[in-house]
């Protein structure tokens, strides 16, 4: 039973009961619907309250449902809001924290809403590709007006419910007890007839023409590949022009046709794969955490900045080591800066300001780091540098410190080796620029403790970032994969295509940025110090030239003003560069290639598929604990589009004996050692089964 009836007086209680937010699942549904027969079978009932348990009204359809026939199993959410909204007797929803998606659009079905201040209300739907379903798009704009109602379904926004108390959704603010309040109300009401329905209210907007047409521009413009936005308009458009079921009927439809499409699943992938990633399966939930509430960073370079600036804004103090005066002032220097391009933008207020800027210290000392709760190392990304510093930091840090690196790439089970406490030490990896990336990789070592892991994942979310546990291996999830890209894009360029038409062969399909382009942004000289490494440790592995070549040229991207591409001052535009092209022809016939045509298919695929096939051997070792996991790690990190859902999601939606077939023939081709299909790969594809 996923609700509870009670009775209170003449009033009947029906309490959705589905932790954690009252998804409206197939047995809160039947629960409210048997909820509502006995309260409308019992003469002595005057009234019915609906209301949520826990903390939530409620959160909406539970989206988990949405890919079984439970979603659509009767009672449907429709039923129970006819149910609701057909009841003889007055039904009041009693709103409070959560109410949102098909739980907003219960509460529309009602005849009344109380609400407590402080609930946040919306029909969010849009941000998991779809839209209202269950009556929102046709009630909302018939109780708030068409203006706000658009607004609120196009944006999927929540709004608090104190800045809805003026407005007709809400019959009354309670104040003190929900429950007590909403008895009282009930007890008012309780006689006053015919009952009031949303429904039946007349939309009042005379040019609602010219408005929607004005909508439906604008949303196109900025909805890029995703369809709902539009389609909520379309829903909109019915509660104004088409009779009450009428319009039901056309929400319906859309409801359904978005439901299926891929950008839909892409979005619910994401929502589930972004709160699945905080769970680690060997790590209890209710794991104690360390107490963080000041923390330091070593470096105060590019990295050390943008890390420590996070902590900054989510209120928490943070020291900032160098061991010049001079890269600290200008570390810090820097940091202001930031902040004040923020100021001036208005994004910022002086207040909070000023807040940020004096949460952050430098020092030169390590002894006045000794008592932050934890310290990120952000230096030099070799290894001899990193152990000096972890030797310092087990010498200085107080016990139970947890001990961070931001290595992007070295074994942080060597690192923790330099200490006395390796269960202390684990990588936080942050993403370049290091405060606005969402990205956070944490690398849990062999011996770190469960409570290090649990408290930096808690720390990630405190922080805004996602944060995904990778285990150690070499450039761990992300960049581990992102080589297999990078080498791929290297090769097509021997065999034929310019860096402008790889990049623009992935950012047709949605990617941020190309691999050249961002080879430029990041800077190709990183790059290439890894290859010089893998030329030595790994000689087995094998790379195009050109990337080494454009370096030797001195052509290390946005930085040098030249990269794969031609830059001109104070202008980010990359330029397709003759130079880099005519050295690209030449190294093929150096080469003895016989440049071809690829397609653009092609490029995509290799590029793609190039990361499936990396990630499945990551799954597989044990490296990420699931799929979605390294979905979030190119969503969130490396500008996988989003309405792709990542790669292992892309190639679950291509089908992996698709995504197999096409590295045979790729295999075929040069450098087809690159080609060996993960044996995880294989498995699922033979077994007709997917990653995610
Ligand atoms: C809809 O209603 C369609 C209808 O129009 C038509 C139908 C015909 N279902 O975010 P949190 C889980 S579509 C199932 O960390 P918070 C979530 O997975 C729906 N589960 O907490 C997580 O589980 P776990 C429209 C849900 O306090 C746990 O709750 N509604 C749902 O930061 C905690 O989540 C939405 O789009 C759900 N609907 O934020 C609302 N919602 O602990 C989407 C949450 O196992 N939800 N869960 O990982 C949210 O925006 C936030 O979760 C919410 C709470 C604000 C509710």
């Amino acid at each position: 039973m996923s609700a509870e009836y009670q009775v209170n007086g003449n009033v009947a209680v029906i309490t959705m009961k589905n932790p954690p937010v009252n998804g409206l699942g197939h047995a809160t549904r039947s629960a409210i619907v048997e909820g509502m027969k006995q309260a409308l079978n019992d003469d002595a009932i005057k009234a019915i309250i609906i209301t949520g348990a826990g903390k939530a009204f409620s959160g909406g359809a539970d989206i988990k449902e949405f890919n079984s026939p439970k979603a659509f199993a009767e009672p449907s959410l429709h039923t129970v809001i006819n149910v609701i909204e057909n009841s003889s007797k007055p039904v009041i929803a009693a709103i409070h924290t959560v109410c949102m998606g098909g739980g907003l659009e219960l509460a529309l079905g009602c005849n009344y809403r109380v609400a407590t201040a402080g609930a946040l209300i919306a029909l969010p739907e849009v941000k998991l590709g779809i839209l209202p379903g269950a009556g929102g798009t046709q009630r909302l704009p018939r109780i708030l007006g068409l203006e706000m109602a658009l607004n609120m379904i196009v944006s999927g926004t929540p709004v608090t419910s104190e800045k809805l108390a003026k407005t007709a959704l809400f019959n009354e603010m309670i104040e003190g007890d929900l429950l007590q309040g909403a008895l009282a109300f009930a007890a008012k009401v309780a006689d006053v007839r015919p009952l009031p329905r949303v429904r039946d209210i007349k939309i009042n907007y005379p040019n609602y023409e010219a408005f929607l047409q004005f909508s439906r521009n604008t949303v196109r413009a900025m909805s890029g590949p995703f369809p709902a936005p539009l389609k909520c308009v379309e829903a909109v458009a019915a509660a104004v022009t088409k009779k009450f079921d009428d319009g039901i009927k056309v929400e319906r439809d859309l409801f359904l046709e978005l439901v299926q499409t891929t950008e839909s699943k892409a979005l619910r992938h994401a929502f589930f794969g972004e709160r699945a990633a905080s769970k680690i399966p060997d790590v209890p939930e209710d794991t104690p955490l360390r107490a963080i509430k000041s923390v330091a960073v070593i470096g105060a370079g590019t990295m050390g900045g943008g890390i420590a600036m996070n902590f900054a804004n989510a209120g928490i103090p943070v020291q900032i080591l160098e061991m010049k005066q001079e890269a600290l002032d200008k570390g810090l220097a820097t940091i202001r800066k930031n902040y004040e391009n923020t100021l001036k933008k208005g994004k910022l207020t002086q207040e909070k300001f000023d807040q940020r800027i004096a949460l952050i210290t430098g020092t030169m000392s390590y002894e006045e780091i000794g008592q932050a709760d934890i310290v990120i190392e952000a230096v030099f990304e070799e290894m001899g540098v990193k152990e000096q510093v972890f030797k310092k930091l087990d010498q200085v840090m107080k016990p139970g410190a947890i001990l961070a690196s931001n290595t992007s790439t070295l074994d942080v089970d060597v690192i923790a080796s330099f200490t006395k406490r390796p269960e202390d030490v684990i990588g936080t990896h942050f993403f370049s620029p290091a405060n606005v990336m969402k990205l956070l990789e944490i690398v849990r070592g062999k011996k770190t403790a469960k409570d290090v892991l649990a408290t930096t994942l808690a720390l990630s979310k405190k922080i805004k970032k996602t944060g995904v546990v990778s285990g150690v291996c070499d450039g761990f999830i992300g960049n581990r994969m992102i080589e297999q890209y990078s080498r791929q894009a290297g090769f097509l360029l021997e065999e034929g295509c310019t860096p402008e038409q790889v990049d623009k062969a992935v950012e047709k399909l949605g990617f941020a940025m190309g691999p050249f382009r961002m080879g430029d942004l990041a800077g190709n000289d990183i790059g290439w110090s890894i290859r010089k490494r893998r030329y030595i440790d790994k000689p087995e592995i094998t790379y195009s030239k050109t990337a080494d070549l454009l370096c030797e040229m001195g052509r290390y991207g946005q930085k040098t003003g030249a990269g794969w591409y031609d830059y001109k001052p104070g202008d980010r535009k990359a330029y397709p560069s003759q130079l880099v092209n005519d050295m690209i022809i030449q190294h093929s016939a150096d080469l003895g290639i016989e440049r071809r045509k690829i397609t653009d298919q092609e490029i995509a695929e290799r590029l793609i598929f190039s990361l499936v096939n990396e990630g499945a051997y990551i799954l597989e070792e044990g490296i990420a604990t699931r799929a979605s996991d390294i979905d979030m790690v190119y969503l969130t990190g490396y500008g996988f589009p989003l309405h792709r859902g990542g790669p292992m999601f892309y190639a679950d939606t291509v089908g992996l004996p698709n995504v197999i077939m096409a590295m045979e023939k790729y295999a075929k081709g040069r450098h087809g050692d690159a080609w060996k299909v993960a044996p995880l790969l294989a498995k699922l594809a033979a077994e007709g089964k997917s990653f995610n």
